[in-house]
């Protein structure tokens, strides 16, 4: 199986970081296509960040279907673009954070999630309530540790992460840990052996759920909202992000009206 891993932010050697962990967690026939965001910010740590950084995921999941990707995980933990990339891939997408809640909500009862700086959390905490977590994760916690901040020997990452977690488990009532940043990854393993509960990471609980997703012969359905996207012109600097066009079974009657005379 071959599976892209988007890293949404521009940082490559994150996105190392997260290839690793996904090839970690891979299965021996699956092949991880790392990719690294083709524009935007270099870390994701607020919304207008996350939304800018959506368009480069967009531009790298329509790459992935050319290239016969047969799963797409977005690797931050805010999910940036997942239902609009659901909208344009054939293959599934799967996020890490909603990866990681779905994995650790059958491990454990409750959950405590533990992030970068305190203003991405609100990122996370609204994740809780799109995902229908609400009632599984106890609590999401902010290490004020910036993303970029992960990867520097002297922030002591894993050690402020590790302090953090010992607070929840103590204060939560949760009895595992979703690592709530994907620049987090490699830290998973030791942290739950140093901490005795499910620590985990969403990259390689995204590439799990894509495999799994894959044998079982599942897609994202297109039954409704999660449709190709109208067919319709685009102006300005996003005209080349006009949708193509999957075949006209594929376009609702409203669509093929608003098409215009310029659609493919
Ligand atoms: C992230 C992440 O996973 N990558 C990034 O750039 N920002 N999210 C986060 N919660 O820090």
């Amino acid at each position: 199986m071959r599976i892209q891993v988007i890293n949404p932010n521009t940082t490559e050697s994150m996105t190392a970081t997260i290839a690793a962990a996904a090839r970690a967690a891979a299965a021996p026939g699956t092949a991880i296509v790392p990719v690294t965001a083709p524009t935007g910010p270099v870390s994701i740590e607020g919304h207008y960040e996350e939304a800018i950084a959506t368009i480069g995921v967009l531009e790298a999941v329509r790459a992935g279907e050319a290239d016969g990707a047969e799963a797409h995980v977005i690797a931050c933990f805010g999910d940036p673009g997942l239902l609009a990339a659901r909208e344009i891939a054939r293959a599934p997408v799967i996020g890490i954070a909603e990866a990681a809640m779905h994995l650790a909500s059958l491990v454990a009862t409750g959950f405590s999630v533990i992030t970068t700086l305190a203003r991405t959390r609100v990122i996370a905490e609204n994740l809780v309530f799109a995902y229908g977590m609400e009632r599984r994760c106890r609590r999401v916690r902010a290490t004020d540790l910036p993303v970029l901040g992960l990867a520097d020997p002297a922030a002591d990452a894993r050690g402020v992460i590790a302090t953090e977690c010992r607070r929840a488990l103590a204060e939560d009532g949760s009895e595992a840990i979703v690592l709530g940043c994907a620049g987090m990854a490699d830290l998973a393993a030791a942290l739950s052996d140093e901490l005795g509960v499910p620590v985990i990471d969403g990259v390689g609980a995204a590439v799990k759920l894509a495999e799994a997703l894959g044998a079982l012969g599942l897609a994202t359905s297109k039954g409704r909202d999660l449709a190709p996207p109208g067919i319709k012109p685009y102006r300005g600097f996003l005209a080349h992000m006009a949708p193509r066009g999957g075949g006209a079974a594929q376009r609702a009657p409203r669509d093929r009206a608003l098409a215009g005379p310029d659609a493919a």
